[in-house]
């Protein structure tokens, strides 16, 4: 999806959503990306909300990721589909201290292709495994992390919502994967150490469907008035 700002500098646009069992992290995760912080809890979602952060990456490449949170949304979840549908990449968090997290993204990637499978591209697959922080707990081996993803063609990431290690260069590397920007070793490491401030909180309830046909101007204009650019380059 490109755009073009005010500058007639075209800016993709990405929506991206992140899935998962409850309390893997993903509203943690999302926080640390978009805010740069990390509560100890957040009340659980009701309809579900949305981030927008603006990139720059390199070769002055503009991108947008919407960033979707299902919030309380369970496998079979009556909206659930509708959410995905649309989507440019998916990211499958589980909790490297869970295995049961860990054996349901399967469940997940089972929802997500088949409410993809009218799409006319396939979703970009990331499989994050989160919490690694309590690496001295992690019952999900590196090598079970790999496999499931070179299984389903997913980009395998493993990060902590709570240090906020590897946050930055998780959501950097797929919207750069996404634009077709190759980054070299050096530029994710500047995009690991990018701190930024943002953004806006959309909350979209779920019995306000009307408002999401309603998203995109709405994220342009707000986008403009508020946002704050993350330079990578
Ligand atoms: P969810 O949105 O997937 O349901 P949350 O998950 O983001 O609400 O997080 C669920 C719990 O896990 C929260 O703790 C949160 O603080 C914790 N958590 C999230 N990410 C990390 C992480 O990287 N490391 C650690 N150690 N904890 C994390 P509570 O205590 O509220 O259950
Ligand atoms: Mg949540």
């Amino acid at each position: 999806m490109s755009d073009s700002d005010d500058d007639g500098i075209e800016m993709l646009q990405y929506k991206v959503i992140v899935v998962g069992d409850g309390a893997v992290g993903k509203t943690s995760l999302i926080m640390r990306f978009c805010e740069d912080a990390f509560k100890q809890s957040y009340k659980q979602t009701i309809g579900l909300d949305f981030f927008i952060k603006r990139l720059v990456l390199p070769g002055n490449v503009h991108t947008t990721l919407q960033i979707w949170d299902i919030g309380g949304q369970q496998i079979g979840g009556k909206m659930l589909s509708n959410y995905i549908f649309g989507s440019h990449a998916v990211l499958f968090v589980y909790d490297v201290t869970s295995a049961e997290s860990f054996k349901n993204v399967e469940d997940w990637l089972d929802v997500v292709l088949q409410s993809c499978k009218n799409q006319e591209k396939m979703p970009y697959l990331g499989l994050v495994g989160n919490k690694m922080d309590l690496n001295h707990l992690r019952v999900v081996k590196a090598e079970k992390h790999s496999l499931l993803a070179v299984e389903n063609s997913m980009n395998a990431f493993f990060v902590s919502a709570k240090s906020g290690d590897k946050v930055n260069s998780l959501f950097v590397k797929v919207a750069a994967d996404l634009a077709g920007v190759t980054l070299s070793k050096a530029e994710l490491e500047v995009a690991e150490n990018v701190t930024t401030a943002t953004i806006v909180k959309h909350e979209v309830s779920a019995a306000n469907e009307h408002s999401k046909i309603e998203l995109k101007d709405t994220i342009k204009k707000e986008e403009r008035a508020k946002e704050k650019d993350c330079v990578v380059s």
